[in-house]
C-alpha cells in the first residue's frame, strides 16, 4: 500500500494508491494502525501531483505530520569516513568512535512544523556556510517501535555548525525546514528495506552540481537495533519518524546555496524533490 497526502487551501486530505486507482481514505496514520476502513476512489492525477506538484488545485504535502523525527547517524562507512574528514581533530574521531560502538548515535531531528513536503522548500540556516542534503531511508513508527511505513527522508544538516563543536548538533539538525519527508509513505510488505538503491543529485541553475548513490544493503546497523535503542527508556508516539542516516555525504564544494534543487530517489518509493531557501520566513 502506498499513501500520500495533498492539501487544497486549509483542507487536507489523505489518500491512497491501489494499481492505477487513487482513494480518499480515512487519516493516513489511523489507516496504517487500522488499516483502511473506507474508501473513495477519486480523480487525481499522480503523475501531475509528483510532477508539477498539483492537480485539479491540490497540491502534495508532507505524508504525515510526525509528532516527532528522530535521527540515526553514522550508519554507514561512508558517513564515519567523510565526517571524520570534516572535524579538526582528525585521529580517532568521534564519528569513528560511534561507528565501532555497541550503542548507535540517536539524535532528536524535527517536530512536523519543521518538516517539509515534496516541492516544499527546505532551508539552509541564515548562519551556515556549508549545509548538506542527507539521502536517508525513513520509517514511520507505532508506539510500540512496529514498523508502519517505509519513505524519503532528507536530514538536511549544518555541518560547519556540527564540524566547530559536536555539541552544536542541535543547532545543525532541528531548526525550520531542516527535513524533508515524501512524497510516499510505503507499507512494508511492498519493500525489503535492505536492498533499496539511494540515489541523491543536486542541481544549479538547472545544471547537475552532485550526484552520488549507495544501497542500504551498505547500512551498518539493522533497522531493528537503532529502534530498540531509541525506544530504550524512551515511548514515542504513534506515527514517530526515525531516519536511518545517510550512506552518501558530499564535499563542501557543493554546499547548498538559495536556488539550488535537490533530489532524492530511493528505489521502490519514488523521488522527493525540494527547492532550497536560505534563511527563515520573510
Ligand atoms: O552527527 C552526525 C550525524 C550523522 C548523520 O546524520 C548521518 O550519518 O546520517
Ligand atoms: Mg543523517
Amino acid at each position: 500500500m502506498k499513501l500520500f497526502r495533498v492539501k487544497k487551501g486549509v483542507e487536507l486530505a489523505s489518500m491512497l494508491i491501489y494499481g492505477s486507482q487513487i482513494y480518499r481514505v480515512d487519516d493516513t496514520l489511523k489507516v496504517l494502525l487500522k488499516g483502511v476502513r473506507e474508501r473513495e476512489a477519486v480523480s487525481l492525477n499522480l503523475d501531475n501531483l509528483v510532477s508539477k506538484g498539483e492537480d485539479q488545485g491540490w497540491r502534495i504535502t508532507l505524508p504525515l505530520d510526525p509528532p516527532e523525527v528522530w535521527g540515526a547517524g553514522i550508519s554507514y562507512e561512508s558517513a564515519r569516513g567523510r565526517y571524520s574528514e570534516d572535524v579538526k581533530d582528525k585521529g580517532r574521531t568521534i564519528y569513528d568512535m560511534v561507528y565501532d560502538a555497541e550503542r548507535p548515535e540517536i539524535f532528536f531531528k524535527a517536530t512536523a512544523s519543521r518538516c517539509v513536503g515534496h516541492l516544499e522548500p527546505i532551508r539552509v540556516r541564515s548562519d551556515s556556510s556549508w549545509t548538506l542534503p542527507e539521502a536517508e531511508l525513513g520509517v514511520v513508527l507505532s508506539s510500540s517501535g512496529k514498523v508502519l511505513a517505509y519513505t524519503i527522508v532528507d536530514d538536511v544538516s549544518a555541518r560547519d555548525i556540527e564540524a566547530e563543536n559536536p555539541l552544536y548538533l542541535p543547532q545543525s539538525k532541528i531548526y525550520l525546514g531542516c527535513c524533508a519527508i515524501g512524497p510516499l509513505l510505503v507499507t512494508p510488505d511492498e519493500i525489503d528495506p535492505y536492498s533499496l538503491k539511494i540515489k541523491l543529485r543536486i542541481l544549479r541553475g538547472g545544471r547537475e552540481i552532485y550526484a552520488g548513490e549507495t544501497s542500504t544493503s551498505r547500512m551498518r546497523r539493522r533497522i531493528e537495533e537503532q529502534v530498540r535503542y531509541l525506544t530504550r527508556d524512551n515511548p514515542i508516539p504513534d506515527g514517530t519518524v526515525l531516519t536511518t542516516g545517510t550512506g552518501i555525504v558530499p564535499g563542501k564544494e557543493v554546499a547548498l546555496t538559495h536556488g539550488d534543487v535537490v533530489e532524492i530517489e530511493v528505489e521502490g518509493i519514488g523521488t522527493q524533490i525540494t527547492p532550497v531557501v536560505k534563511g527563515g520566513p520573510v
